[in-house]
């Protein structure tokens, strides 16, 4: 069984053209269907009259057929919607493998699609309202981790900006490393007192732009507990 697997492969690797290489494409996700990604013929070096003729087809291990070539012209165009977050959510690459096949004689060409990413969501919070519990005593320069806004688009489309509301007591610091924002904590700038006011409002905004600025917000109720310093 596995002697007759081997011989198999080894005699599909002998059909890749080695000559020509793998051709490696890149396309934007969501772009309109029919966009040209490229002409597979021409760059497989394979003559346009003869597609029809000895079947050239593209074929792939997806259910959807996100490709299609043009026999006529050689081109690849695009056929259906491709969502890249849909197919390689969380990943930094999105890559997708298809095989170009022509028959008489028989030859298969490996054909790589780079799925490039575009800022086609808005960055969001889990929840709308958080209620986060801070001593009285907390000294300024004392920082309260945030729940942080998602974005499922990648590096400098994801979430750009962190901003708060005006306000007396707390300020924002935001760790970025890259393009990508790492965390956002609270930093308390001035002494609280319970007995002047036990719940600040504070509303906190994520920021991307899609291309214009889009933001959503997050409204944290810091309600300030009266553990005392000599407990
Ligand atoms: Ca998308
Ligand atoms: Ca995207
Ligand atoms: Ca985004």
């Amino acid at each position: 069984m596995y002697y007759r697997m081997e011989i198999w492969l080894l005699i599909l690797l002998c059909l890749w053209d080695s000559s020509s290489g793998q051709i490696v494409y890149s396309v934007s996700e969501e772009v309109n269907k029919g966009t040209v990604v490229g002409n597979i013929a021409k760059d497989l070096g394979l003559n346009i009259n003869e597609l029809e003729s000895r079947t050239f087809q593209i074929v792939s291990g997806s259910s959807r057929k996100y490709f299609e070539v043009n026999l006529k012209s050689g081109v690849l165009f695009v056929n259906e919607r491709i969502d890249r977050e849909e197919l390689c959510p969380s990943a930094q690459k999105c890559t997708l493998f298809l095989e170009a096949i022509i028959h008489n004689p028989l030859n298969l060409y490996r054909v790589e699609i780079n799925v490039l990413d575009v800022n086609d969501n808005a960055p969001f919070f889990s929840r709308n309202k958080i209620e986060l519990n801070v001593s009285e005593f907390a000294n300024p320069g004392d920082k309260f981790s945030i729940l942080t806004a998602e974005d499922p688009d990648m590096g400098s489309n994801s979430v750009k900006a962190y901003k708060l509301n005006q306000n007396e007591h707390f300020g924002l610091d935001v760790q970025s490393e890259g393009e990508q924002i790492q965390s956002a904590q609270l930093v308390l700038q001035k002494a609280l007192d319970r007995e002047k006011q036990a719940v600040i409002p504070l509303v906190v905004t994520a920021g991307t732009f899609l291309p214009k600025y889009i933001c959503s917000s997050v409204v944290f109720l810091c309600e300030l507990s009266a553990m005392s310093r000599f407990n």
